[in-house]
């Protein structure tokens, strides 16, 4: 995997709970958003142990190379080397970005997760190759959540990236995530992805929506992620 190449546009994080998986299988959940579109997936799990971890994270990552499509671990170092997958995604109170950079090496995608502009700097500073920016929208399927950062907030942090930082800020690759559904995914798209007011100073559009209960919760997983993929590619109607 070349990690520079990887398209971040439609990001899938995985739920397994009763309130978001139900009683889907999910692996087959995966199987059929990935062939909907879904171009990144995330194994978020806070329950397993970390014997539970590795082995879906295994079975995760088969199923995955075989669509070619990069699987991110959530939270956890030790089963993303484990399991020899692409990376790791990082909350601020897990481990510090440089250190799994230093555990994982040049080659692995590390993301992290970032709610302000001086938390959008520092880990690019410490080598992270994604922000996932959030929270945008107040949201059930992560209730313990930092800060609502809305539009508004997102915009400032693309904003600094790209008019303030370095060229490793201004490249840095960034996902939304919070409450982002097939209904408001074209309004979130025509306010983040391009920059939609004229401007001089270089700013920086959003790279892809990552999203749970959308498509982890939908009885047709693959249909929810197409619904993705056209709402992201087509121009909002409303303009
Ligand atoms: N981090 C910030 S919000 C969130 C995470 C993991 C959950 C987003 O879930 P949903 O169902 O897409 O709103
Ligand atoms: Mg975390």
């Amino acid at each position: 995997m070349d990690k520079s190449k990887v398209d971040y546009s439609l990001y899938l994080v995985t739920d397994s709970t009763e309130a978001i998986l139900g009683d889907k299988d999910l692996y087959h959940v995966v199987d059929n958003a990935i062939s909907g579109g879904v171009t990144v997936v995330q194994y978020r799990d806070k329950t397993s142990s970390a014997g539970g971890l590795i082995e879906t994270a295994k079975r995760l990552q088969l199923l995955c190379a075989r669509h070619r499509v990069p699987l991110i671990i959530n939270d956890r170092v030790d089963v993303a080397l484990a399991v020899e997958c692409a990376g790791v995604h990082l909350g601020q109170d897990d481990m510090d970005v440089s250190t799994a950079r230093h555990l994982l090496g040049p080659g692995k995608i590390i993301g992290a997760t970032v709610s302000s502009v001086s938390e959008a700097f520092a880990a690019v500073k410490a080598g992270a190759d994604y922000l996932g920016i959030g929270t945008l929208y107040a949201t059930n399927t992560k209730k313990d959540t930092k800060s609502i950062v809305g539009i508004k907030g997102i915009r400032q942090i693309l904003h600094h990236l790209g008019a303030r930082g370095d060229e490793k800020s201004r490249e840095i690759k960034t996902v939304c995530i919070g409450g982002i559904h097939k209904a408001n995914c074209q309004l979130v798209r025509y306010q983040l992805f391009a920059p939609s007011i004229p401007t001089s100073i270089p700013t920086k559009g959003i790279d892809g929506v990552a999203v749970v209960s959308a498509i982890m919760a939908s009885p047709d997983p693959s249909l929810a992620a197409q619904g993705f993929k056209s709402a992201l590619s087509s121009p909002p109607a409303f303009v």
